[in-house]
C-alpha cells in the first residue's frame, strides 16, 4: 500500500505500542494515514524504512521513525498543542521515568500474556503479577485526573493501551482498585481516546 498522506503511521490495530501513537495523534487532533500491519506480515515499504520492520513506525515526508516513545516525543515536539510532557525539566524527567517504569514493570508481562506463542500455563504468573501490581499502585490515581498529573501526558498514552486490554489479558481488577477503575472510566470516555481505537480494539471491551 502506498503512503499518500504527508504523515502516515504503520500500526498493528491490536498492538498496544501502536495504540500509544494513535492516542497521541488523536489528542493532538493530527490526521495521519493509518496503515494497518498484520503481525508477522510487514509490507516491503515498511522494511525499507525500518530495519526492524517493527510497529509503530511513523513516516513524516522523508523521515521514518520507530520505537513508540521516540515517535510519541517527536509528535509532541512537532505538534506542541496540547503539550503532552510538562514544561519543567524535573517534571519532564519524572514523566520519562514513569514511562520507563511502565515499560520495565508492566510491558514485559503484557507482551508475554498476549503472545500467541505463550502456553496458557506460562500466562498464569504474569497475569497474577500484573493484577497485583496494578492494584498496588491504584491509590496513586486517587488525587489527580491523570496519572500523577493535572494534565494528560505521554505517561497516560503508555498506560491506557494496557488498561484497555485488561479483558483480553484475562485480568479483572478487584474492588480496592477503585481509584484506578475510576481513572479508566474517565479516560476511556474521552473523545480523543475513543477516536484512537481501531476496530479490533473496539471489540476488546
Ligand atoms: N519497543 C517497541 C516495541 C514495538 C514492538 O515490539 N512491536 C512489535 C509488535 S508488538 C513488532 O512490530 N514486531 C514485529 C517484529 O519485530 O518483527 C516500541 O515501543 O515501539
Amino acid at each position: 500500500m502506498g503512503v499518500t498522506n504527508r504523515l502516515a503511521c504503520y500500526s498493528d490495530p491490536a498492538d498496544h505500542y501502536s495504540h500509544r501513537v494513535r492516542i497521541v495523534l488523536a489528542e493532538k487532533g493530527v490526521s495521519a494515514e493509518i496503515i494497518d500491519v498484520v503481525a508477522g506480515r510487514q509490507p516491503a515499504k515498511l522494511i525499507e524504512v525500518n530495519p526492524y520492520g517493527s510497529v509503530p513506525t511513523l513516516i513524516d515526508r522523508d523521515l521514518a521513525l520507530y520505537e513508540s516513545t521516540v515517535v510519541m516525543e517527536y509528535l509532541d515536539e512537532r505538534y506542541p498543542h496540547p503539550p503532552l510532557l510538562p514544561v519543567y525539566p524535573v517534571a519532564r524527567a519524572n514523566s520519562r521515568l514513569l514511562m520507563h517504569r511502565i515499560q520495565r514493570d508492566w510491558c514485559g508481562l503484557v507482551d508475554t500474556i498476549l503472545d500467541p506463542r505463550s502456553k496458557e500455563s506460562a500466562r498464569v504468573q504474569p497475569r497474577k503479577e500484573l493484577r497485583e501490581s496494578l492494584t498496588g499502585v491504584s491509590p496513586l490515581f486517587a488525587d489527580k485526573p491523570f496519572f500523577l498529573s493535572d494534565e494528560q501526558s505521554l505517561v497516560d498514552c503508555c498506560l491506557l493501551p494496557i488498561l484497555w486490554r485488561l479483558p483480553i489479558l484475562g485480568i479483572e481488577l478487584p474492588r480496592p482498585a477503585k481509584p484506578l477503575l475510576d481513572y479508566m472510566d474517565r479516560q476511556f470516555a474521552r473523545e480523543a481516546f475513543q477516536a484512537s481505537l481501531s476496530a479490533a480494539e473496539r471489540e476488546m471491551r
